[in-house]
């Protein structure tokens, strides 16, 4: 049982160490949007919107779901008890359509908070029985083919069990070549396209698909199902939907018309766990692989990234890298590590989140805040 009294808004600013270019545009300083929610009986945590600054993933933006969450997902959820925090989706999605991210904001938060009022680590309350992640990075584009096999191959050095290459046209298939000759034929790589390419593109990505990737993410466009159908009967490399997977319908589609054999799974993209969860189970009931996605979350974001992939069937490599390679300094502590041999820990030894947020940082980086609620 949970009812939330209180959300507190806040945007931080947040410059990545360094700047990151896929196929629709750059990211360095990260806008990032916080909540911290509590319930009627002073329970706290905190939770992360991952909308970023310009539509160019999502048509989200962090200033449509400011808006979205203070003005629709808030008034829906204050005050009004729920058993169990799946159950505020009947509250979020009726007559209320997209804002995927916004609602996922505040869908997380409420299973964070049920987490911890329940005295189980999150990835524990949601089912996890992974103890820990293994994990891949994703690599921006690049200027050169060589600069990419510098970062390749420090990535492979440090442990990474996936190295994801950003492509687009005019920085694909040489970009790619030039990484597998490098690092040899049992290196794990693939590529990831955010809808850079069209069904005419076929003869470039049929050249990626003798380069021996786990798979291609994204090629076509960001809502489409159909077209991936086509291009995925035309190669043997695994299609990987992300952005046209907003949903439990979305999946069933892609399976239904074999528009994709991998799905990355990003809880905000489709709106919190819950959805998250019907993804996974489904993909696992019809042996479709699952990972975790990345955008960009900082340590309180990539808590429940950890909690969710830490699910049976998130059997391929995450991108949840850990802290150091986004932040000078993350606001949470412990900050995220991985191991050796490119594995993150799920944190099963307390209640929640397994970290603790730094507040007086979070408090300098704050550029604004709301208060929602009592
Ligand atoms: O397509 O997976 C993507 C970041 C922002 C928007 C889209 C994507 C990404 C990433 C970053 O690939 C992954 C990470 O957080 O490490
Ligand atoms: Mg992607």
């Amino acid at each position: 049982m949970t009812t939330l009294r209180h959300i507190r808004l806040r945007e931080i600013r947040l410059p990545l160490k360094e700047s990151f270019r896929i196929s629709s545009g750059v990211i360095s300083d990260r806008r990032i949007l916080l909540l911290e929610l509590t319930d009627v009986n002073g329970v706290s945590t905190w939770s992360e919107c991952v909308a970023g600054e310009s539509p160019n993933y999502t048509p989200e933006t962090i200033d449509t779901a400011w808006m979205a969450i203070t003005q629709w997902v808030a008034p829906r959820v204050l005050g009004k008890e729920f058993a169990q925090p799946g159950d505020i989706h009947v509250a979020l999605d009726k007559d209320f359509r997209g804002h995927n991210m916004a609602k996922a904001g505040v869908e997380m938060g409420m299973w964070g908070l049920a987490a911890t009022a329940a005295g189980l680590p999150l990835g524990k309350f949601i089912g996890g029985t992974r103890t820990s992640i293994p994990t891949g990075i994703s690599l921006g584009i690049e200027k050169t083919p060589a600069a990419l096999v510098d970062k390749a191959r420090a990535a492979v050095k440090q442990g990474y069990r996936k190295v994801k290459i950003k492509i687009m046209p005019g920085s694909d298939v040489e970009f790619v070549r030039a990484a597998r000759e490098e690092l040899g034929p049992s290196a794990p790589l693939m590529a990831d396209a955010n809808n850079a390419y069209t069904l005419d593109d076929i003869d470039r990505l049929a050249q990626l698909d003798t380069l021996d990737l786990m798979m291609i993410e994204q090629p076509l466009a960001w809502d489409d199902i159909v077209r991936h159908a086509e291009l995925q009967k035309r190669l043997e490399t695994p299609v990987c939907l992300d952005e046209s997977i907003t949903s439990l319908d979305r999946a069933i589609d892609m399976h239904t018309l074999g528009s994709g054999r991998i799905i990355n799974i990003k809880p905000g993209r489709v709106g919190g766990f819950g959805p998250s969860i019907a993804i996974h189970d489904f993909c696992e009931q019809h042996g479709i692989p699952v990972w975790c996605g990345g955008m960009f979350e900082s340590g309180i974001g990539r808590a429940y990234n950890v909690a969710l992939a830490s699910l049976s069937n998130f059997t391929k490599p995450g991108d949840v890298s850990p802290s150091a390679r986004y932040w000078a300094r993350d606001i949470v502590t412990p900050e995220w590590t991985m191991d050796a041999t490119g594995m993150v820990k799920v944190p099963l030894d307390r209640p929640g989140l397994g970290v603790d947020v730094d507040v007086d940082r979070v408090d300098q980086l704050t550029t604004r805040s709301a208060e929602l609620g009592l």
